[in-house]
């Protein structure tokens, strides 16, 4: 699996890492039908195909990305309500193949040395928000603070809505520009955002950046999140992926 960036715009873009990538649209049909059972219902109601998805197809521009709509952000839950956490409540457990298992509070991130990017924020579907603030705690910071194991290969990610999920390579999830986000244009992460704490993947698709984040599994090799089982790339590079060959408004 390629762990950096292919050089070249033009090369072909990677496998997707299990069975053949799915194109959005397929996946779209796929979905009308039902054929998805369980994954069907919430997904048409609030999900990335379902709902956005739908909106972005009928805009082939994809201008409507630079609507005045709340900064250009577009509100995304796979479920149809998530729990509220706060500093009182809220908790970052970090194990799997790891020597020494944690439990963060908020408080405890906060401690941290906290990195800020500023980066442009690009979802599949062909919104994008440019120049971003994001700040957080590098989560290779809190990999190497619970000690990864020699066996190691991937990182998965949950969330406390109950449902998302996502993976990164240990390769990707060490970069520098991968946080655990606790600010988002310079302001606490709303709960709408995935506050308190979300996952920020910066070179990759927004969906890759797993909002109301709670758990970091380290494992021996990637298993696939949310919207990976359902076609999209584990490597997620903004414009590398299949992402871009499905969608024109990207
Ligand atoms: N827990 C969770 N995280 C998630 C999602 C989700 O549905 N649930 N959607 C993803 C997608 S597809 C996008 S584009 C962004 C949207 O973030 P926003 O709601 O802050 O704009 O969150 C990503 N992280
Ligand atoms: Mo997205």
């Amino acid at each position: 699996m390629n762990s950096e960036p292919p050089e070249e715009p033009g090369e072909p873009r990677p496998p997707a890492p299990h069975g053949k990538p799915i194109g959005r649209r397929v996946l779209l049909g796929t979905i009308g039908l039902g054929a998805l059972g369980v994954v069907a219902a919430p997904v048409l109601q609030r999900g990335l195909e379902g709902f956005l998805g739908a909106a972005a197809d009928k805009d082939p521009t994809g201008l409507t990305g630079l609507l005045p709509n709340g900064g250009g952000f577009r509100y995304y839950s796979v479920t149809s309500s998530v729990p509220h956490k706060d500093a009182t409540d809220y908790r970052l457990t970090v194990d799997g193949l790891v020597d020494r298992p944690k439990t963060y509070t908020l408080d405890d991130l906060r401690a941290l040395p906290q990195t800020r990017l500023v980066k442009d924020v690009q979802c599949v579907t062909g919104w994008r928000v440019p120049d971003t603030p994001f700040e957080g705690v590098r989560l290779s910071r809190l990999l190497d603070a619970a000690g990864v194991r020699a066996k190691a290969g991937a990182v998965r990610f949950t969330c406390f809505d109950g449902a998302y999920s996502e993976s990164l390579t240990l390769e990707q999830a060490r970069r520098s520009d991968v946080l655990v986000a606790l600010r988002m244009q310079d302001k606490d992460i709303g709960h709408a955002h995935g506050g308190p704490v979300r996952l920020y993947v910066a070179p990759m698709y927004f969906y890759k950046s797993a909002k109301w984040l709670s758990g970091i599994t380290v494992t021996e090799d990637v298993k696939p999140g949310y919207w990976e089982r359902l076609g999209y790339d584990v490597d997620a590079w903004v414009g590398k992926s299949n992402g871009r060959d499905d969608d024109p408004t990207s």
